[in-house]
């Protein structure tokens, strides 16, 4: 059955693969399986025939045959379930993996998101300098016990996970920021991530899509 997944027309990021489509694309290149692209514009995005299949009007979605489904998590998650490469069949060590994908999702990424978007909308408000600070320190709050646990091992837990997937992912949106480089093991964790064979097919396949001429 044809995977479909949807991604950007056009990426606000020009193709640094930080919108969430490129998540879904590296669990499927790391599983082999091929899936089709849709692309949507930002107008497409709230317009019915996309809300019915995501009801906030966002990108990524996956449809599968009759299943279609949104939330990056839940889409790497099916991935990882149906098709063997990115869960270990270990129940206990399975479980682990899922708890690193919850983990990334739920108590890394929103500290990030938070800088984000305070590096990106709220530069011009006159509390900002003093505020960045603060939102910095709660991201290295989470990074520095990620740092910890990490220790000198490749990956969170014994070999590549869809758990990496997802914290590599998350983590990546760090890059411009530099906070990533004041914990070295958790810049080469990422570097890591990013060498891999499915991580640089994913990477160049958002990055066509976003640098071919508009039209
Ligand atoms: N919780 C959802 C999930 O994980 O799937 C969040 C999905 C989401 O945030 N989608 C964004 C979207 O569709 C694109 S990825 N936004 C359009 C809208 O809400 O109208 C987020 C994103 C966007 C752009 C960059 N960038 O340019 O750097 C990075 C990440």
């Amino acid at each position: 059955m044809t995977i479909t997944i949807t991604a950007f027309e056009r990426s606000p990021d020009g193709g640094k693969g930080l919108a969430r489509d490129t998540r879904v694309r590296w669990a499927l290149e790391e599983v082999g399986q091929p899936y089709e692209v849709r692309l949507v514009s930002f107008r497409a995005m709230k317009e019915p025939a996309h809300l019915a299949l995501h009801p906030f009007g966002q990108i990524p979605t996956y449809q599968e045959g009759a299943l279609a489904i949104f939330e990056t998590g839940a889409i790497v998650f099916h991935i990882a379930e149906h098709y063997p490469g990115l869960l270990p069949q270990d129940a206990d060590a399975r479980a682990r993996a899922i708890t690193w994908m919850f983990a990334a999702l739920n108590t890394v990424e929103p500290p990030i998101l938070e800088l984000g978007n305070a590096r990106l909308l709220e530069r011009d408000k006159p509390w900002y300098a003093e505020r960045l600070p603060l939102v910095e320190d709660r991201v290295r709050g989470r990074l520095a016990p990620l740092s910890t646990r990490l220790g000198d091992a490749d990956w969170l837990d014994g070999p590549f996970s869809a758990g990496d997937l997802m914290m590599v992912s998350v983590l990546l949106r760090l890059r411009a920021s530099g906070l990533l480089d004041e914990y070295p093991n958790l810049a080469a964790y990422v570097a890591r991530g990013e060498a891999r064979p499915a991580y640089n097919r994913a990477f160049d396949a958002q990055l066509a899509v976003n640098k071919a001429p508009a039209g």
